[in-house]
């Protein structure tokens, strides 16, 4: 029996959707003209007013929000409420340029929290679980998200954070954790390290996961559900939109469910703008319709996906996004040609190597090279190595394009991820 957080809300009828988000985007709107000077001046620009905004159907004639407007605006100008109503900020881990800083009242906090609240229910979370958070706490979302949903389905919630593994695999041990929630990369290497500790899957009592922040392959949930013996489920977010929870996987593990009564999701092509039908690929574009804080609308994530509305087993009626395919930012152009690290992730899995790897790009001589360093597994060390990396790169070669240099190195030489993965080291970047 499939159990849900909201019933209500995540099996409503589309036009009864559809009702609730024409209400509250007309109030959003107008809370957004009325205290949002940056905002206002894009509306006043493109000759939009408020009132031009009856319902979804308008949603087009909005300016569209990027992330250079939310660095040009840093860190009070996108602000729609007075400080004095705010009760919490939460950043981004931005490496270059500007950090996101994203504003909370008190009712931001809780709306945010029921979206992961509903995302640990669908993993079939109830209060009698043991809820181990592994993200890292402080100013990334991850912690403080999924700690907060889970304290709402009444989990025993254990806020570990990220880091220190062993001690991880002790608690998970100790206190019998039935839901982990942490990226993908951390969840293969807890997996990693409870068998290196001499554990087995029978020695813990996980049975699900919840894995997001970063791009992962169905190649790596298989990998991640065979370590650790669990359902692998995806969970998707940006501290933009407030963090986790903006969508999450059911029991149906095909695409995640949209939390479409506070983000309406649009899909555009991301060179033109023009809004794209459903089922064509690209940027992954919201307009959020409950935040009071920070609320943002038409935001582009820059993420690519596919949405769908095909029904699902599982009862939801919330419109599904596939996995993210990577950020039109990250998607590296090597050679002319357009590469996805997730494509490299899924030959090496399906090869039978580790999810450990780092891909690194340059340009020597006006061409670019791509270098693919690949762990081995210890029973695959032999005397055959530059054979086996013939082989996988011919492999890879075939889902690419392009050829790539392979490097199989020694067992656990590659850094292990405790929060979000580097996987890609652009070197062109750093030339020019
Ligand atoms: O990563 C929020 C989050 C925390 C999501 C915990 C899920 C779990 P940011 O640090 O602002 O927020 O990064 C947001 O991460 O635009 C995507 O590119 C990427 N991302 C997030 N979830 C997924 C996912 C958090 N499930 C950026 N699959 C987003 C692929 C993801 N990419």
């Amino acid at each position: 029996m499939e159990r849900y957080w909201n019933e209500e809300i995540e099996t409503m009828s589309r036009e009864d959707m559809k009702k609730l988000q024409d209400e509250r985007l007309v109030a959003q709107v107008k809370h957004v003209y009325e205290n949002v000077e940056y905002y206002r001046n894009l509306m006043d620009e493109k000759g939009v007013k408020p009132e031009d905004i009856k319902s979804t159907d308008d949603l087009y004639k909005l300016p569209f929000l990027s992330k250079t407007d939310l660095r040009d605006a840093y860190p009070y100008g996108l602000l729609a409420k007075p400080l004095s109503e705010c009760v919490r900020i939460q950043s981004t881990s931005g490496t270059t340029g500007r950090r996101v800083v994203a504003f909370y009242t008190q009712h931001d906090i809780d709306l945010w929290e029921d979206c992961c609240a509903r995302a640990i229910t669908a993993v079939g979370g109830t209060d009698e679980d043991v809820c181990q958070v592994c993200y890292g706490y402080g100013l990334f979302t991850g912690g403080p998200g999924l700690n907060g949903g889970s304290h709402k389905v009444g989990c025993l919630t254990l806020p570990m954070s990220s880091g220190n593994t062993e001690r991880q695999i002790q608690f998970m041990r100790d206190l019998g954790s039935t839901i982990l929630c942490c990226t993908p990369s951390y969840a293969a290497y807890i997996g990693e390290t409870l068998h290196d500790m001499g554990y087995t899957t029978d020695d813990i009592k996980l049975k699900a996961g919840i894995f997001g922040a970063e791009p992962w392959t169905e190649e790596m949930r298989r990998s991640i559900e065979k370590s650790l013996g669990i359902k692998a489920y995806d969970i998707y977010g940006l501290t933009e939109t407030s963090g986790p929870g903006v969508s999450f996987e059911c029991s149906e593990q095909t695409g995640m469910h949209i939390n479409e009564d506070h983000f309406i999701p649009e899909i555009i092509n991301p060179d033109t703008e023009e809004v794209l039908p459903d089922g064509e690929v690209g940027e992954l574009v919201f307009t959020s319709i409950t935040k009071e804080a920070f609320p943002l609308l038409r935001y582009r994530t820059r993420d690519l996906c596919v949405l769908s509305r095909k029904k699902c087993s599982c009862g939801r009626t919330l419109i599904k996004m596939s996995k993210p395919m990577g950020r039109s930012d990250d998607m590296l152009i090597i050679r002319g040609v357009n590469v996805f690290p997730s494509q490299i992730e899924t030959v090496l899995i399906e090869q039978g190597y580790s999810p450990n790897y780092l891909i690194e790009v340059d340009r020597v001589n006006n061409t670019d090279t791509l270098d693919i360093s690949v762990e081995m597994n210890p029973e695959q060390l032999s005397d055959d190595v530059k054979d086996k990396e013939k082989e996988l790169a011919v492999a890879i070669r075939t889902m690419l394009g392009i050829s790539p240099k392979v490097h199989l190195v020694a067992p656990k030489s590659i850094t292990r991820s405790e929060g979000k993965a580097v996987r890609v080291i652009d070197r062109r970047k750093l030339h020019d």
